[in-house]
Parts: C-alpha cells; sequence; structure tokens
C-alpha cells in the first residue's frame, strides 16, 4: 500500500478525518468512466454522505460509451454529472476515484489538487501533492479498497451498491484472473451473498445497438496478423470504449498474444493494448508506444491511450497511426514480421481499386 505514513492503518478513518467540516463533496471519475470506477465513486459516494451527512456528487469527463456501462447506471441508480455541468469551484472537497491528478485521463482542472485519491494504477508523482491518498498498483481494481473501507466502517452495502462493485471488480480482473490479488477475492466473497444475480445479469447482457454488430466488420477486416500479433485500425469509431470492445474480442482468437486496436475518436486517436502475457506488459507498451506523442497508461493485461489529433490533415493523421503501428509491433518483438490481413480473401462487393489508387477497407 502507498499511502500518507497516518492513513496507512486505516484510510477511511483518515479520509473522513480530513473531509470533516467540508460540505460539498466531490467524487470526480476518470474520463469515459468504466464500471470499476463507476462502482467505486458510488461507494465513497454512500460513505460520504452517510458519514459526513453532507450533498456528494460523482463527475466524470468524456461519455459512458458501453451499452453494459450505461446498463450499470441505470440498473445500480448512480446519477452521474457530467463535467460539463459541473463548477469545480463549488466543491470544497474533492477526491479522484480510480484516476489520479494529471494522469491526462480525467477532466480535473490542472491548477486544482484534489484533497483525497484512491486509485490502483501505478503511483504518480503529482499524487504525493495530496492530502489524502491510498494508491494501491497491487489490487485489482479500486471497487476492492472501497470494499474494504465500507468494511472498515462496518457498514454493509445495500443491493444495488454490492451489485455494482462486485461487477466493477469482475470487469477490471476478468472475474479474478487479470491482475486481482487476494484482497479483490476476499472483497468480492464479502460482496457476492449481498448482490441480485438477476440484476448483474441484466447489466452485463444489455441490449446492443445496432452499430456495434456493425463495428465488428471493420475490427476484422481491417485486422493484419503478425503472427501471434493482430493490430486492428477500426476507421472512425462513435465511441471511445470501441476500441477497447474490440481488442477484448480479438484477444480470444487462438494463438494472439497481443491485441492493439486504434479508433478516430472526435480529435483524438484512441488506443487500446491487450495482452495474454503476465507481468505488466500491457501498461509499459502503451506507455513506450505513446512516449513524447500521447498519453496512456495501464495495467497487467489490458492498457490504453489516445493521441491528439486536431487540425492534422488525413495523411498527417496515416503518419501518426503509422507511427504508433511501428512503435507497438516493435515493442512486442513483431518488428519485421510480414503483416497478412486476417481476412484470407476481399469481401465480395469491396472495391479494388479507387481511380488508379489502392482503396482503404476502412468504411465508414
Ligand atoms: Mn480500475
Amino acid at each position: 500500500m502507498s499511502t500518507n505514513d497516518e492513513n496507512r492503518m486505516h484510510p477511511v478513518r483518515s479520509l473522513l478525518s480530513i473531509a470533516e467540516g467540508k460540505r460539498n463533496f466531490l467524487v470526480l471519475c476518470h474520463n469515459n468512466p468504466d464500471p470499476d470506477a463507476i462502482a467505486a465513486a458510488a461507494a465513497l459516494k454512500f460513505i460520504l454522505s452517510h458519514e459526513m451527512k453532507s450533498k456528494v456528487v460523482i463527475g466524470y469527463g468524456g461519455i459512458v460509451g458501453r451499452a453494459e456501462n450505461r446498463q450499470l447506471i441505470r440498473r445500480s441508480k448512480v446519477e452521474l454529472t457530467n463535467v460539463k455541468d459541473i463548477d469545480f469551484e463549488e466543491y470544497s472537497f474533492i477526491c479522484l476515484v480510480d484516476s489520479q491528478p494529471r494522469s491526462g485521463n480525467n477532466d480535473l482542472p490542472r491548477h486544482i489538487i484534489p484533497d483525497a485519491v484512491i486509485d490502483h494504477h501505478p503511483m504518480r508523482k503529482e499524487t504525493r501533492q495530496c492530502r489524502f491518498y491510498d494508491i494501491r498498483p497491487h489490487y485489482g481494481s479500486s471497487s476492492t479498497i472501497l470494499t474494504e473501507y465500507l468494511r472498515e466502517l462496518d457498514i454493509v452495502p445495500e443491493r444495488r451498491l454490492a451489485t455494482a462493485l462486485v461487477y466493477g471488480i469482475k470487469t477490471d480482473t476478468g472475474w479474478l484472473n487479470r491482475s486481482a490479488s487476494k484482497a479483490d477475492l476476499e472483497a468480492f466473497n464479502f460482496l457476492f451473498p449481498l448482490i441480485s444475480t438477476r440484476t448483474l445479469a441484466a447489466i452485463e447482457s444489455p441490449p446492443m445497438p445496432k452499430s456495434y454488430y456493425i463495428k465488428f466488420i471493420d475490427s476484422i477486416n481491417n485486422a493484419v496478423q503478425y503472427q501471434d500479433v493482430i493490430v486492428s485500425d477500426l476507421g472512425k469509431i462513435n465511441n471511445p470504449d470501441v476500441a477497447s470492445e474490440m481488442a477484448d474480442f480479438l484477444l480470444r482468437m487462438e494463438n494472439i498474444r497481443w491485441v492493439l486496436t486504434l479508433g478516430e475518436y472526435k480529435d483524438e486517436l484512441i488506443l487500446s493494448v491487450r495482452t495474454s502475457r503476465r507481468g505488466w506488459w500491457a501498461g509499459k507498451v502503451a506507455l513506450r508506444i505513446l512516449r513524447g506523442i500521447g498519453i496512456g497508461g495501464g495495467h497487467e493485461k489490458a492498457a490504453g491511450g489516445k493521441l491528439n489529433l486536431s487540425g492534422l490533415a488525413p495523411d498527417q493523421k496515416q503518419r501518426k497511426l503509422e507511427k504508433v503501428i511501428e512503435r507497438f509491433l516493435n515493442a512486442v518483438g513483431a518488428a519485421g514480421i510480414a503483416g497478412r490481413s486476417l481476412v484470407p480473401f476481399s469481401p465480395p462487393d469491396s472495391p479494388k481499386t479507387n481511380g488508379g489508387s489502392i482503396s482503404s477497407t476502412v468504411t465508414q
């Protein structure tokens, strides 16, 4: 555990003691929040409103993309407020959850030092300036940290919150199989008898939009295989979570150990890295391929990042994309391997040429 010294023994008590006397609380998730961020924020909101008898707002930047995540919010009745409707100056206590200051994945204004940070990503030096921080990179999820806080306070979470926390642990650890520790298993075992399995099932299989199915076509058609590595350029995507959804999907292919997916969302190139290898490789690779050109990071087997494309002409965008792919192939030891299209034949109706130039298979 990497916490301020006085926090080490009873982190939640330290958190509550520095929150004493404050009135308006903001719990801020990372952008495009995932189930772990949503559930951990909901648990922290519960703790703060229960113990401090004060108003607590959960904020997030970006959008909630995945249908599962929207279903989680609906079924767990978690209220989230987009940062565009948040005036940060209104809050006397700001807590970052599942994210850290200046990590590039949250919309906290740069001049604000949050009062508290709770996260399970690797420690950042900016976090040490905060009055309270509880950073546990060896944990599989932030939901696990928050479950421990509830237990420390003898709070038995009600069904909806327990269900959300289980889903948060489940998605960040792939049913306790990915980057999970003994603490994650213990939190899971504590929560599981308290959940609604019917709600959990409803969260896991919501109705999917048609665009979701159509994106599979691009992710397969545009996939290039380099032995046990797949790279797929998804073209334009309608929400940033599509990159990770398609990366998860492609990683399940037999004999594939690495996947990189890339997608253009608004003015950014979003990328997602997945591996079945153990040992923090995904996070390291994401950092390496984005060094100096973007921001990113992640966990043992799943990571991601983004780089800015605003103001770039199409050929400049293309060069950036190629640079990312080249760095990725270098980082995973696939440089020099000839890539082959995953699909061994062109779809019957795809045009082969376009006015003499080779047409892209990116269909938008
Ligand atoms: Mn997380």
